[in-house]
């Protein structure tokens, strides 16, 4: 039953008839019919046995042979008959008198089916809403009717521009009513979209299975057919008669598409040809990811859905001990920067370590959508076949670059010097944050970029400007903001100078060094001239000391406790969670110090500590400015009070870190305050809860890990983030003795 466990809605309409019983219509009448939404379902059918099994299996109320018949008193008139068969229905409906009746259909190609319902009825159609529900399965007939059918499937409906709006709002509420996820799109949009989705597959898997089966060999061939053959050619047991129809109906998009994929099929077999196998692992490496690509961009849907829609929820048991070693993933900073430059060097650039998370892997898509072959990741092992500082190729539509703010930072310096126009969008909390600390700089150089109201993304770059240098000093402490100049440097003319308030990590000049191009740093000032190379080079990324601090401050706040964090990061614009955490009476020690690629690295022993509330030194602000998240949990779990001043910047990271930390530590019983630049907490006994990730991996995590002093469960929402930084979190604090799990999972 359709919306079995709500009560019955009453009937909008009086009658409904469905024209064609097969599995579709059959489908959408026995579920309307359930849904209580029609006081008369009725069937037309020229199948004698059809129209006798639609009312026997409760499909219909009664059944027609005759269409004029079955149409008297109608409001609703659904079409679901084949395709090549709708012109032949809409004449005989032009004949009779349908007073106010709504037509509605469900072909798969809506172009010829609004030619022919003008041509019989006149030009303007203002009652028909053309529709096309995209479900099936392998059973046909009327026997098959499932009031389910429609269930969580894509129904496409195409407006006319004269569609009456009241015509249009009954027939998306009645597929509404079958639990439909309803879109509206114009005709020709919907025809070429399908051709290239589903029109075009099921040509090529027709196509290949005919081809090979009419070779003299075919039975050798089938026979060693495997998994991938059949996965590829499933299609190809679909439906020949009603294919075919597709094929007549849609003619003009199919081509379309056609035309296109046989010229990229043509590129590919010249490749092959040429012995090119750069221009083919190009195209293999884009295509392996494009599917998961696009299913997260659809999943996430940028700018329409509130962050919670997905809510995912940590359970977080109370109390706990940590020991063992354990190694944390990629520097996320070192991860991003390694894929730009690699692709911006000439040559192959080697990385290992990088960081698999979203974040990272969003740069990573941006430079393949710009014409970059990068092979992996695999097991943090990446290979970029730098195309040189003027490589790059226009992507094909706008980069995508979910929730990282250092991927629109950073690539909207280096895009400005680049010839083509570059539109960046993200999710819903990467929407909200401040891009104008990046767009009025790079403007003064000379480039042209489009924010959203407010300065808000998405942001258009457009190209071909002309970038003359730039001595900048930064209004903020932001190596986002430094990076983005700099890059934007290497493209402008003349030396490009910059300024910082106070120490930000320096990741990217060391790493421009590393692939050979001179940066000059004195104190607070960093600059680089134009017009040099970048050569290819072999990355060691660190383990990421943002990541690592969960577990300081885990291992900190929980007696007993001693845990090695292997290979971390310690670079000297990162390692302010350390000076905090000693100042407050942590116990880290720095063991095996060593440097690779030009980063300095450590495995860091801490033990549990008494902590003691203190007054955060100013100036190791933005050196510890990711980790104030996880250190507001330390200075919950610390004896006396402890004050945060001079850190504004955490009220415009992927959430506002200074007011959601505050919610969710007052929801646990802490006494704390938040001021504009800062915060005060009194450290207390932490009881348990429900508190809020507002989708900022950082504020989940930090949670996740207050538990260990929590008198009760904490239930954290919205923690789905937590991968575009961390994705194993869990499986590491499993290890390691945090009792943090997904809800519903042990
Ligand atoms: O990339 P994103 O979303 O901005 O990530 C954050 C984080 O917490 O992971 C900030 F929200 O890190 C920034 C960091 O805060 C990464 C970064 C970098 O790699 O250059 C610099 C810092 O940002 P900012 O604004 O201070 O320059």
């Amino acid at each position: 039953m359709v919306n079995a466990a709500k009560t019955k809605p009453a009937p909008i309409i009086n009658r409904l008839v469905v024209v064609g019983l097969g599995l579709i219509g059959g489908s959408f009448a026995k579920g309307l019919r359930e849904s209580g939404l029609c006081r008369e379902v009725v069937g037309v059918d020229l199948d004698a046995p059809s129209r006798k099994l639609a009312v026997e299996l409760g499909v219909v109320d009664r059944c027609e042979e005759d269409l004029a018949a079955a149409c008297v008193g109608a409001d609703v008139i659904q079409l679901a008959v084949p395709i090549l068969a709708m012109e032949k229905v809409l004449a005989r409906l032009a004949q009779l008198g349908l007073g106010n009746a709504v037509i509605t259909d469900v072909g798969s190609a809506k172009g010829n089916v609004v030619r022919e319902a003008r041509a019989v009825f006149g030009e303007r159609l203002p009652r028909f809403v053309p529709g096309h529900p995209i479900a099936g399965s392998e059973q046909s007939g009327v026997e098959a009717s499932n009031a389910t059918l429609f269930r969580r499937h894509k129904v496409i409906l195409t407006p006319l521009e004269e569609t009456d709006p009241a015509a249009l709002a009954l027939v998306d509420r009645l597929w509404r009513a079958l639990d439909a996820d309803v879109e509206h799109m114009p005709v020709e949009r919907h025809d070429e979209v399908l051709a290239a989705t589903s029109h075009l597959p099921h040509l090529l898997a027709f196509g290949l299975v005919d081809s090979l089966a009419k070779r003299n060999e075919n039975l050798d061939i089938f026979r060693y057919a495997a998994g991938g053959f059949r996965d590829f050619t499933r299609i190809a047991g679909s439906d020949p008669t009603m294919w075919h129809d597709i094929f007549l109906a849609n003619r003009e998009a199919v081509l379309r598409t056609l035309d296109t994929f046989r010229s990229d099929l043509d590129a590919l077999r010249d490749a092959v040809d040429a012995g090119d196998g750069h221009q083919l692992l190009g195209v293999f490496t884009r295509a392996r990811v494009a599917r998961e690509h696009f299913s997260k961009i659809l999943a996430r849907r940028a700018y329409v859905d509130a962050m919670n829609a997905n809510d995912l929820i940590f359970l977080a048991q109370p109390g706990g001990r940590l020991t063992g070693r354990i190694r944390v993933p990629g520097d996320k900073s070192i991860s991003h920067r390694s894929i730009m430059l690699g692709s911006l060097a000439e040559g192959t650039t080697e990385v290992e370590g990088f960081l698999e998370g979203e974040d990272a892997l969003a740069t990573l898509q941006a430079f393949r959508d710009m014409g970059v072959v990068i092979e992996g990741p695999n097991h943090g092992r990446v290979t970029i076949h730098g195309v040189g500082l003027h490589g790059l190729k226009p992507p094909p539509g706008p980069l995508y670059v979910g929730n990282s703010g250092t991927s629109m930072r950073l690539l909207s310096g280096l895009l400005a010097g680049q010839p083509f126009d570059v539109t960046m969008t993200g999710d819903a909390s990467l929407s909200k944050r401040p891009m104008n600390r990046v767009a009025n700089p790079l403007r003064e150089m000379g480039a042209v970029v489009e924010t959203g109201p407010d300065g808000r993304p998405p942001l258009t770059i457009r190209g071909g400007s002309k970038l003359k240098a730039l001595t900048y000093t930064l209004p903020m402490a932001s190596a986002q903001v430094k990076s983005c100049l700099l890059l934007a440097g290497l493209y402008a003319e003349g030396k490009t100078t910059v300024t910082e308030p106070a120490p930000t990590r320096d990741h990217t000049e060391r790493m421009l060094r590393g692939f050979g191009y001179s940066v000059e740093s004195n104190g607070p000032v960093a600059s680089l001239q134009s017009g040099g190379k970048l050569t290819a080079t072999r990355i060691e990324v660190p383990a990421d000391i943002s990541s690592a601090a969960f577990f300081l401050v885990a291992a900190s706040i929980a007696e007993g406790s001693e845990l090695v964090l292997e290979h971390v990061g310690i670079n000297p614009t990162r390692t302010g969670v350390i000076d905090i955490l000693r100042l407050m009476g942590g116990d880290i020690t720095l063991e095996n110090q060593r440097e690779v690629g030009g980063e300095p690295v450590a495995d860091l022993r801490v033990r549990g500590a008494k902590l003691k509330g203190i007054d955060i030194p100013e100036e190791l602000v933005p050196l510890a400015i990711d980790e104030f998240p996880v250190l507001f949990v330390a200075a919950a779990c610390a004896e006396g009070r402890t004050v945060l001043r001079g850190a504004e910047e955490l009220r415009v990271k992927e959430s506002d870190r200074i007011q959601v930390m505050a919610d969710g530590l007052i929801t646990l019983g802490i006494k704390c305050e938040p001021t504009p630049d800062g915060i005060i907490i009194d450290g207390g006994q932490l009881g348990g809860g429900e508190v809020h990730g507002h989708g900022d991996h950082r504020i989940a995590m930090a949670f996740s890990v207050a538990s260990l002093r929590a008198s009760a469960p904490i239930r954290i929402h919205d923690c789905a983030n937590v991968a575009t930084s961390f994705p194993n979190f869990l499986k590491l604090c499993a290890d390691v003795g945090i009792r943090v799990a997904e809800e519903g999972k042990a």
